[in-house]
């Protein structure tokens, strides 16, 4: 039976999303174990910062399994194994969306009177919080819905003559080139034509390179083997195909894909979400180099293009009816040193906007940049012979941590990649008991936390 409570209850939809491995499993975790173990009697907690937590207000949380049916249940438990077990580590990585809920118990803030849970004496209220991880991969095949397939071979085409890229291609290359497209429709060799062409961006994600489409191809996830993904791009397409020829079936496929996949992906998980938080790795692409980089960049201008192109756009879904705040947040901030955090966020800002050729950023109050570590795996120290900042980490196969001195972080976007290395270190979670019942060291998250759910604990 449905108590006053529950109806009063308020659902929060938020849409954890960036590249693969930008950290979103880490940040799932972190943000939900982190709210499950809040203990306002703590001298020091993960989330102290956060406004509610601060204020006394926030009085318990509660992990919802009987929820999604249909959705794969976010791993949270797995995740947590892991970081906190005999040997910590980083889970492992998850491929497709995922969902969890937690239920946030809150104390209303004095003085909103006007609310109907005051009127009706209720001084506790509950947050159903909804996170939604899925991959930014396919967000980046939402520009698809604003092109045809001929433009878009075009694209993929130009593109694929830049830099590594020739090189990785060359197999698909030759394989399309043997066949014109008005050749007959051919099943068979459309399946390797498009089997190849995944090889390709395979190749490429291998290199570093993040600008991929379409995003399906590399993870595929419950579309593992369908037909929809039986098409790739071709090259000397006229403007339009005669019936029956492999151009005409491709431009099918592209088009089923359009609908199928991208269109009811974004109706289906995303109409409906209220926050959003976009998960920029920002340290790995500049220690991948120029063209890893400016392919990452590239890679979210496509995304922040689609904002101008009204209806069938991002901005239809991240700033539309629902969305109301956006944070973009350069993760792994825990491996610079800590005068350098506030560069990786202004380069990630100014990234941002150089990108963001319509101002969105600039303009939009309800978007933010920071610099965060969902999960702290550093310390912070000087050296002690000259006292510059360095970490203190524990590098992969090692059981101690070591001094390192990480790269600097460039001032400029885009970065001078003739003046400094930019080099940075992996490390390992840190056993550390506390972890496991008092939650993780962090950085920023709180202050994430203020952007996107703070006002809803009021
Ligand atoms: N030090 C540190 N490393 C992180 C953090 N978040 C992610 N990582 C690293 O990035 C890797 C990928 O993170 P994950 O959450 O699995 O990425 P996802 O693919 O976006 O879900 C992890 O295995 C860690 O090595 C963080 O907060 N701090
Ligand atoms: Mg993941």
């Amino acid at each position: 039976m449905k108590t006053l409570d529950d109806l009063l209850a308020r659902r929060l939809y938020l849409g954890v999303t960036g590249l693969s491995r930008a950290g979103k499993t880490v940040f799932v975790t972190s943000l939900i174990h982190n709210l499950l173990r809040a203990d306002p009697a703590a001298e020091e907690s993960p989330l102290r910062g956060f406004d509610p937590f601060d204020d006394g207000r926030l009085v318990g949380a509660v992990l919802r399994h009987d929820t999604n049916a249909t959705v794969p249940e976010f791993p949270y438990r797995k995740a947590l194994d892991a970081l906190t077990g005999e040997s910590p580590h980083w889970p492992e990585p998850t491929r497709g969306i995922s969902r969890i809920r937690i239920d946030l118990r809150f104390r209303r803030a004095q003085g909103l009177t006007t609310s109907a849970a005051a009127r009706l004496g209720l001084t506790e209220g509950t947050l159903q919080l909804e996170i939604v991880d899925y991959p930014g991969e396919w967000l980046v095949d939402l520009p698809l819905l604003g092109t045809t397939f001929e433009d878009w071979s075009r694209a993929m085409l130009a593109q694929a003559e830049r830099g590594r890229r020739p090189e990785l291609a060359r197999e698909w290359r030759a394989f399309v080139a043997e066949r014109t497209p008005d050749s007959e429709h051919d099943e068979e060799w459309a399946e390797r034509a498009a089997a190849l062409y995944t090889d390709y961006l395979h190749a490429c994600a291998e290199a570093r390179l993040r600008f991929l489409q379409p995003g399906r191809f590399l993870h595929p996830a419950d579309l593992r083997g369908a037909s929809v993904l039986r098409f790739c791009p071709l090259p000397d397409l006229p403007a339009s195909p005669q019936p029956g020829t492999l151009h005409a079936a491709f431009r099918d496929k592209f088009r089923d894909y359009q609908e199928k996949v991208v269109r009811t992906f974004y109706r289906r998980h995303f109409a409906g979400l209220d926050r959003q938080i976009v998960l920029v790795d920002t340290l790995t692409a500049l220690n991948d180099g120029p063209e890893a980089f400016d392919d990452m960049s590239e890679a979210l201008a496509s995304i922040l293009h689609s904002f101008r192109h009204g209806r069938n756009s991002l901005l239809g879904w991240l700033m539309g009816r629902r969305i109301s705040r956006v944070m973009f947040a350069a993760t792994k901030a825990d491996h610079v040193i800590r005068g350098d955090r506030l560069h990786l966020e202004n380069l990630t800002r100014r990234m941002l906007h150089v990108l963001d050729e319509s101002n969105l950023i600039k303009t939009a109050a309800d978007v933010d940049v920071q610099a965060i570590a969902a999960i702290r795996a550093t310390r912070d120290t000087r050296r002690t012979d000259n006292g510059r900042e360095i970490l203190l980490g524990r590098r992969p196969d090692d059981s101690d941590e070591t001094p390192m001195e990480p790269g600097a972080i460039p001032l400029d976007f885009p970065p001078d990649w003739a003046a400094l290395n930019y080099r940075y270190w992996d490390f390992q979670p840190r056993p550390d008991p506390a972890w496991r019942h008092g939650g993780f060291p962090n950085i920023r998250l709180p202050e994430v936390l203020n952007f996107l759910i703070g006002e809803d604990l009021r």
